[in-house]
């Protein structure tokens, strides 16, 4: 039963609940060929998030910029292959939210431990802002804010829960968005971290 935060922007609550410890399992075996890290600003900053890829493109940033490449940078190779397991969930997603013609190219991975947070931006490194962008949540609970088409409008707070999936597509995909510092805490599957998937039309 999909909940609507805003025109595009859709909640199922749950959605991935059944599958996540598969999900939690295909992290790893993405992690073991792409290793997480914590990438650095073009401002210089080092993001607090760590973060990887599977699929054909990944997104990457350093101090030249953001963009999405065929090749891991820390391992010179080409990102991991998307997993059934994933791109199935997301496309599954997006058909239940009303996009049915979305393809992942891009799987980005964000591991938040406590204390890591993301804030407030725009996803617009992306070709085709027509499709949507799948976000999957799993582990620790984080405050998600979800503001409007500029940096200083007004945020709504919600809770993001292990197993929640939100498609956030229309109207919503150039909104600016962000993440509170995760609290420290233990969940089940993921220990002391939040894993968050996002699946990206990225080329
Ligand atoms: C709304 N990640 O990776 S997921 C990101 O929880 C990112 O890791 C956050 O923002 C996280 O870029 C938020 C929810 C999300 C993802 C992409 C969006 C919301 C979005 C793109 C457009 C609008
Ligand atoms: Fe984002």
């Amino acid at each position: 039963q999909p909940l609507t935060l805003q025109s595009g922007a859709l909640v199922l609550p749950r959605f991935a609940e059944s599958r996540s410890a598969a999900l939690v399992q295909a992290i790893a075996a993405v992690a073991a060929v792409a290793p997480f890290r914590r990438m650095e600003t073009p401002g210089g900053f080092t993001m607090s998030a760590a973060m990887t890829n599977c699929g054909p493109l990944g997104w990457v940033s350093d101090r030249t910029g953001y963009r999405y490449q065929t090749d891991d940078p820390t391992t010179g190779k080409p990102w991991p292959a998307m997993l059934s397991i994933m791109r199935n969930l997301a496309m599954e997603a997006a058909v239940e939210a009303g996009f049915p013609g979305f393809e992942p190219d891009a799987c980005l991975v964000n591991r938040y431990q406590p204390g890591a947070r993301m804030s407030l931006h725009q996803d617009r490194n992306e070709q085709d802002f027509s499709q949507p962008i799948v976000s999957v949540s799993l582990g620790l609970s984080m405050v998600f804010l979800f503001g409007g088409l500029r940096r200083q409008d007004k945020t709504q707070k919600i809770t993001l829960s292990h197993g929640d999936v939100v498609v956030w597509g229309g109207p919503s995909r150039l909104r600016y968005h962000g993440v509170l510092a995760l609290k420290p805490g233990s969940h089940p599957q993921t220990g002391a971290c939040r894993y968050n998937l996002t699946f990206r039309r990225a080329g």
